[in-house]
């Protein structure tokens, strides 16, 4: 390829004129923006392991009151697109947020997308839309745009979940933006979403028409989601067992963003993942092993890790246990790279 010209060979004076009317000369960068057949990325291959998050997300607890913070989180932040832009991918903001026993994260609504994946604690829920939603171990729950939502913690130690927002992609079209409001009524003791939606393959008959392109569905039990993996182990003795969460009334994923699934790796197993465009985030629900990118440094992770690994990269997990499965759930920017056709 045809080397092109620098900026160090423009004179200075030009430069100067450049800069003086809001003006960049193309091709001193043009290779830079166009790279030759596979995109620069600045996602790099983490593990923000979660024994070692703890100790300071608790600490957070001690320091900062709830009338102080909103929303307690510590942002799992990719130094590779710079710290303070709180990236993990580049769509894809992840935040570990507490709630001690009693707190409650006021009721507010946001523009972005977000979805809580519950690593530790019990007796908390979240109330979208006046839809009171449960949290245990593994659960997605879902805030789509718009939506009111509110924390609340009723048991007994701390509740920790994952946040997964397409808050940098969002805020980048600067269209971010959130209102509070007052405390939502308890008008319910359970989530109708989850009565109306949570069987495969039904869906209410009741004489509305929804107007809404959101997943009708808020919670997604991780009971449900591991019985299916376990039950198609049994079926498939190879292969990639994985599954894509999807709106029940239209196949389609969760949000235009970003796209959910989960993988299970049978015992031992060693698991090749298809070369694809999009970063990704793995959360390791159960299990321990290793996860290696582009044949470098083969990270550890164990239950409750959260990791993240670049697009068009060659991506390997490992099993360490010959005995029990292993279970992550993964969160990517698929459905945007669909959309735009780059996928
Ligand atoms: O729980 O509503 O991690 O609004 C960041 C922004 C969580 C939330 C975050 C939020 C929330």
């Amino acid at each position: 390829m045809q080397s092109l010209g620098t900026l160090e060979e423009l004179p200075q004076e030009y430069r100067d004129n450049l800069t003086d009317l809001n003006l960049v000369p193309l091709w001193p960068s043009m290779r830079a923006l166009l790279p030759y057949k596979v995109p620069s990325r600045n996602t790099q291959t983490l593990n923000w392991r979660y024994e070692s998050v703890r100790p300071l997300l608790m600490e957070a607890g001690e320091l900062t009151p709830m009338e102080k913070a909103e929303r307690r989180v510590l942002v799992l932040a990719n130094p590779g697109h710079g710290l303070t832009n709180m990236q993990a991918t580049p769509s894809i903001y992840l935040g570990l947020q507490l709630i001690l026993p009693g707190e409650t994260a006021p009721n507010h609504r946001h523009t972005p997308n977000a979805v809580r994946i519950i690593v530790e604690g019990e007796g908390a829920y979240t109330t979208v839309d006046g839809e009171p939603c449960r949290m245990e171990r593994g659960d997605l729950i879902l805030t789509p745009s718009g939506k009111w939502h509110e924390h609340h913690h009723e048991g007994e130690g701390p509740i920790v979940w994952l946040d997964v927002l397409d808050l940098p992609l969002i805020y980048r079209l600067e269209g971010s933006w959130a209102i509070e409001g007052e405390p939502q009524p308890n008008s319910r003791a359970r989530d109708r979403s989850f009565a109306e939606y949570s069987a495969a393959g039904v869906v209410p008959n009741i004489g509305f028409k929804r107007e809404s392109t959101d997943s009708p569905l808020l919670r997604y039990p991780w009971s449900r989601t591991r019985a299916c993996l376990t039950e198609m182990a049994e079926h498939y003795a190879e292969g990639l067992l994985r599954i894509s969460y999807v709106n029940p009334e239209t196949g389609t994923s969760l949000f235009p963003s970003i796209g959910f699934g989960a993988i299970m790796l049978r015992p031992g197993e060693t698991a090749l993942l298809p070369r694809r465009t999009t970063a990704c985030v793995f959360h390791a629900v159960e299990g321990a092993g290793t996860l290696q990118v582009d044949a470098g440094e083969a990270l550890s992770w164990q239950a409750r890790d959260t990791l993240s690994a670049p697009g068009y990269s060659e991506i390997v997990l490992t099993n360490a246990s010959d005995s029990e499965p292993a279970f992550f759930i993964t969160a990517d920017e698929e459905p945007l790279h669909q959309y735009l056709g780059i996928f």
